[in-house]
């Protein structure tokens, strides 16, 4: 399990930092992951050396950066298997992106009688767009409940997912229990009814191999600052038939052919859907992600993150007070708990002091919660940037919040 850790740990020099003077133990990957020096090189040689906008300069510069940017929507291509390079549209993140489907596909198309299927672990990302497209329809938003594990219940998938249902929008891995979700199933029968499918990989694209065309889903998306890549980007991956019918939701710069005074013509895949001057480093910067993760290998990836997360849970469940929420295998990144009689707040509060960063509150899946029976939980993320000793360090946190709330043992 360490030997990744290994191998990448100089490519992380933040992991030297203190914190409150002790050494960091980051367990915060599902928020935002560490950032790899190839990462940071990319963002910064692009400032050095070749800064200048894209797509609009004759100048050697801007020509540099344009085939940058474009250089990192094919890294992009190739690492998802995307159908194409006009498939992969930059986006501003996962939730930039699943707005656009809901507000560019969904919303002109459904209407009262039909049914949008999303599941009992979503992120607010993939719940509030469909809540506004709902609303604005008269379509019906349906779920996809969750077992006592915390993956989806499939019993009921063929009642719910009937011929009405023109959207089933679903997470891949969810930011809170962290199980991978049985996609397959659901993606086929969603393909034998027509349905068009959007996967919310925010929490696995980066974690373990993730083949756009293997997966046969119209949609899929996700943001580059969970995959070691910067913020302020992202990706939506579509089926370009799909792409080709919807209407940009944003108008400006670059994603016109011709502009008169009274209307606009639109440029062809993806730039329709990229108004204005894109995050253009943060682009690079997810490219060189890309290439980053590529070189080490998803497949050990998900292997080094799984056994760890599992491992965590085992840790965890051994801990008196401690209550883990979600499945014990099949687990990937996120492990959510509670300890009996301390808020989760206190407890993110109380392992900081510790050096242990550890995410606090709803994770943005308030509804999850609600099923949980809990308002919030502690969450604590692994990654390729943990090992072993890591899970250590988070158990013998918790011994400080039982010396404080007197409630682990
Ligand atoms: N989850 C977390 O701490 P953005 O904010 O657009 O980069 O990603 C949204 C998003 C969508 N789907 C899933 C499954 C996610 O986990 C997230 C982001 C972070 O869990 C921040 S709330």
């Amino acid at each position: 399990m360490s030997s990744l850790y290994d191998r990448v740990r100089r490519d992380f020099p933040i992991l030297d930092r203190a914190v409150h003077g002790k050494s960091l133990v980051y367990l915060d990957n599902a928020a935002t992951s560490l950032t790899p020096e190839p990462v940071v090189e990319a963002v910064a040689g692009y400032y050095r050396r070749h800064n200048a906008n894209v797509h609009r300069g004759l100048h050697a510069l801007s020509s540099e950066a344009t085939e940058l940017y474009e250089g990192a929507r094919d890294r992009l291509a190739a690492f998802l298997n995307a159908p194409g390079r006009e498939a992969v549209v930059f986006t501003r993140g996962a939730t930039a992106a699943i707005n656009l489907v809901a507000r560019s596909w969904a919303m002109p198309r459904l209407r009262a009688g039909d049914a949008v299927l999303l599941s009992e672990l979503e992120h607010h990302a993939n719940l509030v767009p469909w809540q506004m497209v709902c609303r604005a329809t008269g379509a019906e938003l349906r779920y996809l409940p969750i077992t006592d594990h915390g993956v989806w219940d499939l019993a009921g998938l063929e009642r719910l997912l009937d011929e009405r249902v023109k959207v089933v929008a679903l997470s891949h891995v969810s930011n809170v229990l962290g199980g991978i979700n049985p996609v397959e199933p659901v993606l086929r029968r969603a393909r034998e009814l027509g349905a068009v499918t959007l996967l919310d990989a925010a929490q696995s694209v980066g974690h373990m191999p993730v083949d756009f065309r293997a997966l046969g889903v119209d949609f899929l998306c996700f943001s580059g600052h969970k995959l070691c890549g910067p913020t302020g980007i992202g990706v939506l991956c579509g089926r370009p038939a799909l792409l080709e019918q919807m209407e940009p939701v944003e108008g400006g710069g670059d994603m016109i052919v011709h502009v008169d005074y009274q209307q606009a013509t639109w440029n062809v895949l993806p730039y329709k859907f990229e108004a204005g001057t894109p995050p253009i480093a943060e682009a690079i910067g997810l490219g060189a992600a890309a290439e980053y993760l590529a070189g080490i290998g998803l497949a050990a990836v998900r292997e080094h993150t799984q056994a760890l997360t599992e491992a965590a849970v085992a840790a965890l469940e051994q801990v008196g007070g401690v209550t883990v929420h979600g499945p014990r295998t099949g687990r990937l990144g996120p492990v959510a708990f509670t300890v009996a009689g301390c808020h989760p707040h206190d407890v993110a509060t109380l392992l900081d002091g510790e050096g242990v960063a550890i995410r606090a509150g709803h994770h943005c899946a308030q509804p999850l919660h609600g099923k949980l029976g809990v308002p919030a939980t502690a969450r604590a993320s692994f990654y390729l940037t943990n090992r072993e000793p890591d899970i250590d360090r988070l158990v013998a946190a918790l011994g400080v919040v039982h010396e404080v709330f007197g409630h682990v043992r």
